[in-house]
């Protein structure tokens, strides 16, 4: 959708140009799951589907939103009367994002906004999170908040769990904020500290594969609440601030230490070794190996099969059929329970390997999965 469209159907809307148009991408993580909330490593990359709006400042004290991509008007709310805990409507991201500004003390006074976005919705590919963004990103210069994109990132993720309600952590507002165009972005999720790492599948004569198994999924859902509980539960009985804290190498000992909290145990180690695979990657990318991140990807996969559980028979289709026509790697992306897989291939195999995926899949009697080459885009900006 590009800016110029979605700035013509404001003006059909509200009766005017918009000031401005920004646009807000959706993520791939590359490697790093659930580990945001537990203060460690993760390394998404900035897809070409984005989230565009369009906006206007206004003074009144009144929230316009409409979407094309949703059924029904222009919703008009007022700035008074949001509050947490809203209506789980498609309106509860941006108006998230301005309760958000405004409980932090930020000076907005209303906005008119009309949005499309490319990305698609319960995907795992951060729908939600460039909505986020880009609305924040609209505001902070509507009304020249001047806030960086890890701020505003922050102030996203507090509209999503407070204000929605989704407990989740900080990974997919920072990358939609803050990815780079050829880039994936290394960030410390304790700190906030990022490195763009260079990511150019395609000089190296490889691809990226996402395929959407169109299983849906939700994080307001209670299973990723429950896993975090017991990443939580399993910090507190280590005596660590978070599983950030317990060392690769003394993860035996930590988990002895766990005793007969098989649950516990199993969620611990997903989270320590996912970090150190995070790292592994980080350092393969560096040393230019990069074929040699596909067994680390497929580990990944494995360890949020076997041990973290969120995956579904869709998504170990994918893996299973992608490793068995020759990919390099493949895994689970984003959130679990659905949603997408990414496969590592060489560029040559592309074909191959996506008609192997989609014959398993009506073979097995699943509805046919969608599949896209991911190219690590730009992050969040404005367009016009
Ligand atoms: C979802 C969440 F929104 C992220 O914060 C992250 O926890 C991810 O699941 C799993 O890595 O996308």
């Amino acid at each position: 959708m590009g800016a110029q469209q979605v700035a013509e159907r404001f003006a059909e809307l509200y009766g005017a140009e918009p000031e401005g148009v920004w646009a807000a991408p959706g993520r791939v993580n590359l490697i790093g799951e659930h580990t945001d909330y537990n203060d460690g490593f993760v390394m998404p990359f900035a897809l070409p589907h984005r989230a565009v709006a369009a906006v206007s400042r206004r003074t009144d004290g009144v929230l316009r939103l409409h979407s094309a991509d949703i059924d029904g008007g222009v919703v008009e709310l007022s700035l008074d009367a949001l509050a947490p805990g809203g209506d789980g409507n498609w309106t509860a991201y941006p108006a998230g994002v301005v309760w958000a500004l405004r409980d932090a003390g930020h000076g907005v006074t209303g906005a008119d906004v009309h949005l499309s976005s490319t990305v698609p919705t319960g995907a795992g590919l951060s729908s939600s999170a460039a909505v986020e963004v880009v609305i924040a990103l609209a505001l902070n210069d509507l009304f020249a908040l001047d806030l960086p994109g890890w701020k505003l990132a922050r102030l996203c993720q507090r509209a999503e769990n407070v204000y929605v309600g989704a407990p989740t952590g900080i990974m997919d507002q920072t990358a939609s904020a803050c990815c780079e165009q050829g880039h994936a972005l290394f960030l410390d999720t304790r700190d906030l500290s990022q490195r763009q790492i260079p990511f150019d599948l395609a000089a190296e004569g490889l691809r990226l594969l996402v395929v959407d198994t169109q299983v849906k999924h939700a994080h307001s859902g209670g299973e990723y609440g429950k896993r975090r509980a017991g990443c939580e539960k399993g910090a507190a009985l280590l005596g660590v601030d978070a599983l950030r804290d317990v060392p690769y190498d003394g993860l035996d000992a930590a988990l002895a230490r766990l005793g007969d909290e098989e649950e516990v145990v199993r969620l611990v180690r997903h989270v320590v070794t996912e970090d150190q695979r995070v790292e592994r990657v980080v350092a393969l990318l560096r040393a230019g190996e990069t074929r040699a991140i596909g067994p680390v990807l497929t580990e990944g996969h494995a360890s949020l099969r076997d041990d973290f559980r969120i995956s579904c028979p869709e998504l170990d289709l994918v893996v299973d059929t992608a490793l068995a026509h020759g990919a390099l790697g493949a895994r689970m992306t984003g959130g679990g329970f659905g949603g997408s897989a990414i496969v590592l291939t060489e560029a040559a195999e592309v074909d191959t390997l996506t008609k192997a995926v989609e014959e398993a899949f009506a073979a097995a009697g699943h509805a046919a999965p969608r599949v896209f080459e991911a190219v690590p885009s730009a992050g969040a900006r404005r367009l016009s």
